[in-house]
């Protein structure tokens, strides 16, 4: 049998706190290094979770893994995903409070795989009757959906999430799930009419043209080919060796069904996906007076069949514009420029709010209850932090969210672990560690921040352009140390900045921004006439995402940016109020390859997640720390006087233990009802003598049950 401390040189502690030299970042990744060669892509950090994306399918999330982590005390078994979930749901149980699951890390570092897993996990061993059962499948069955209609290929991960998720799991007393409840985030709309090199519009594109029955295709106006589209021609990548989206359309069209839709709604949704790729057909041409005129007469044909809609009056729209003035209504003519851009803002509203209407369907079909015996369990999946050639309002949108979940983070690990030594009277030693509060607050404070400028900019009638924009953001925030310009930087760095670019020193690094296109898209402009449209649509989903008070509301709409400041700053009240369990993602290598550990991007997250100072924290000078029933349980075998059973207080067994195994007074501390091991080595001697005494009863333990169990 291989030796503990062979096992322990081959794959690696299982816990970062149990490293002897805990504070060096080479040993840090060395542990991981040794993990993942072994495919051992989970490790501790205390109770918080680092997993690393193997890119490739392991065999541990088989139902035979599930039954070994069911009711299992965190430590028993090896770390993995199970762990984390069922220690929240246990805590759910018994203690009767809410919980919530935060996983972050950067694009393409597996956070929805784990979201589905642990999901997966719930539907598996959670008790349950017919109608959870119901419940269960449509939890299940609302992920192919919504990733078909929000997730995309982009050039960091092949099914990147475009939107953010938050789903909230409802537990009865018994612990069945019964309900749900899904909040979704800021979808990139801007995906719908133009995707970058190398991108794909959202999945459901190319599913239905791959996968639909010919069937249905003749009847939505399609052809099979995605060539045929301009909105799906844009990056140049229509098939993706990773996607079979003739699969995935099987999986979606059985999925719906599952979540309620019937054979109607099934219709009039994929009339609407229809309708975008149709929408981005429709072409102009300039009359003699330089206005546009639609050339494509078959387009506005299949619209207004899939929409609905007149197509005459939809022709017009298209090409007009109507604003209201002193109460009259002036209908002004637009030119080919402004024809296409109310075009795209049409089909980027179309999708967009289809997509936040599916996501009330599937809502509705959860059926979520208020009902305040309830306990809940949130999975929050969000986009995680990106960085590509060009970032545009998207990218600066979606590395603000990552900034306040760091900032979360920061906040809960650090405030739980400081009151646990309190709680348990130990001295605590505070560490060191940066807070990227500035951060946040350059983005999102009142008057001063980032998005408040471009919403003064946005309001400003007459001249305000992205140019201004950047302007007022120089001269506002000038000083600040993780902002800077062309103008504002040294000559050295001048010369990586464009004119029309600001940069952020986020906590994951820096990040370059054009400012093209922020207005426009903070704005979020619908043309009046364009809207008035859709009021009129026949198309029942259509009809109920363009309300008619929209046109009489005089009430400027919220901006993007503001809606998704306020929305997070929501999302934030809701996670502080539950008990937080965490899953930080490295992603290893940026060829999505398999066996690939690339020291350098690795070194960079383990940097910015501030797992060096998470552990530091969780260290704070002891190793490991344990309840004294379960220490004692563990090691009574070792003493006489404690073996086979102690009779007396959990704390004095230990007491006595620890005094026969020799350990020294600045070896361990005693908490209130925990013991405090200050040194790895400590531990691991008594690992050792465990194991010998094990050995003599002819027992045999591995290294990762001798450890935690
Ligand atoms: V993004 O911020 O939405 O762009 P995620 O969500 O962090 O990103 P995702 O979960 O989509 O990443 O993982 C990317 C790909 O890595 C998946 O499509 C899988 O091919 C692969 N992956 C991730 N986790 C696992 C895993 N536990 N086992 C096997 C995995 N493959
Ligand atoms: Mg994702």
């Amino acid at each position: 049998m291989e030796s503990a401390l062979t096992a322990r040189d081959r794959v690696g502690v299982q816990d970062f706190v149990l490293l002897e030299n805990f504070t060096s970042e080479a040993a840090f990744i060395e542990n991981l290094r040794k993990r993942f060669k072994e495919n051992l892509i989970y490790t501790y950090i205390g109770s918080v979770l680092v997993s690393v994306n193997p890119y490739k399918d392991l065999e541990i999330y088989s139902k035979q893994h599930m039954e070994r982590y069911r009711g299992v005390s965190f430590y028993e078994v090896s770390p993995h995903l199970y762990a984390i979930a069922d220690n929240s749901y246990r805590s759910l149980r018994i203690e009767r409070k809410d919980q919530c699951i935060l996983i972050s890390g950067e694009s393409g570092a597996g956070k929805t795989e784990a979201t589905k897993k642990i999901l997966q996990y719930y539907a598996v061993t959670c008790p349950a009757s017919d109608q959870v059962e119901t419940v269960k499948d449509r939890l299940l069955q609302s992920n192919p959906v919504l990733e078909a209609f929000g997730n995309a290929k982009t050039l960091r991960n092949d099914n990147s999430s475009r939107f953010g998720k938050y789903m909230d799991v409802q537990f009865d007393y018994k612990g069945a799930p019964v309900g749900g409840h899904i909040l979704n985030y800021l979808l990139e709309k801007s995906r719908v009419v133009h995707q970058n090199h190398g991108e794909r519009n959202f999945h459901i594109f190319y599913q239905l043209l791959e996968g639909g029955e010919d069937d249905l295709l003749r009847r939505l106006g399609l052809e099979k080919n995605p060539q045929q589209y301009h909105y799906l021609v844009k990056g140049q990548c229509a098939r993706v060796s990773s996607i079979s989206d003739k699969n995935d359309w099987k999986v979606v069209r059985r999925a719906l069904s599952v979540i309620n839709f019937n054979d109607n709604e099934v219709e009039d949704l994929l009339s609407i996906v229809a309708s975008v790729l149709h929408l981005g057909n429709v072409q102009f041409a300039a009359d003699e007076q330089g206005n546009a005129q639609v050339t494509t007469e078959n387009q506005i044909k299949y619209l207004a069949r899939l929409l609905g809609v007149e197509g005459s009056v939809l022709r017009e729209a298209l090409i007009h514009k109507t604003i209201i003035a002193k109460g009259e209504e002036l209908v002004s003519p637009l030119n080919l420029e402004q024809a296409a851009y109310a075009r795209d803002a049409l089909a980027k509203a179309v999708y967009g709010r289809t997509f936040s209407w599916l996501v009330n369907k599937i809502n509705k079909s959860l059926a979520y209850k208020v009902n305040l015996s309830l306990t809940f369990l949130g999975l929050l999946d969000i986009y995680g932090f990106e960085v590509f050639q060009h970032n545009s309002f998207e990218q600066f949108c979606i590395n603000y969210c990552n900034e306040k979940l760091q900032q979360l983070f920061i906040e809960l690990t650090l405030k739980s672990e400081q009151e646990e030594y309190e709680s348990e009277g130990i001295a605590w030693e505070p560490v060191q560690y940066f807070n990227n509060k500035i951060i946040c607050d350059l983005v999102e404070e009142k008057f001063k921040g980032i998005i408040s400028i471009l919403d003064e900019e946005c309001l400003r009638p007459g001249d305000a352009t992205d140019m201004t924009f950047l302007e007022k953001l120089e001269e506002t925030v000038k000083n600040h140390p993780h902002f800077l310009t062309h103008k504002l930087a040294d000559q050295k760095t001048r010369k990586s900045l464009g004119r029309e670019e600001f940069r952020l020193l986020h906590y994951a690094g820096e990040v370059t921004y054009s400012v093209t296109g922020f207005l426009d898209k903070n704005n979020d402009l619908l043309f009046r006439n364009l809207k008035e449209t859709m009021c009129n649509s026949e198309n029942p989903i259509i009809n109920h995402c363009f309300e008619r008070t929209e046109l009489t509301d005089k009430k400027r709409p919220e901006t993007a940016a503001t809606q998704f400041k306020n929305s997070l700053s929501k999302l934030m009240e809701i996670l502080m109020s539950k008990e937080p369990s965490y899953i930080r993602c490295i992603k290893p290598n940026d060829a999505k390859q398999a066996g690939r550990f690339d020291e350098v991007l690795i070194r960079h997250q383990v940097k910015y997640l501030g797992l060096m100072e998470n552990l530091r924290v969780r260290r704070a000078g002891f190793a490991y720390r344990r309840k004294y029933e379960i220490f004692l349980q563990r090691y009574k075998s070792l003493c006489s006087e404690t073996w086979p059973t102690w009779e007396g207080r959990p704390h004095d067994g230990v007491a006595v233990l620890v005094k026969h195994l020799g350990y020294k007074q600045e070896e361990y501390k005693m908490g209130r009802t925990k013991i405090f091991i200050r040194f790895p080595k400590t531990l691991f001697a008594t690992e050792d003598a465990l194991e010998i005494r094990k050995q003599s009863l002819g027992k045999s333990y591995t290294f990762n049950q001798l450890v935690y169990s």
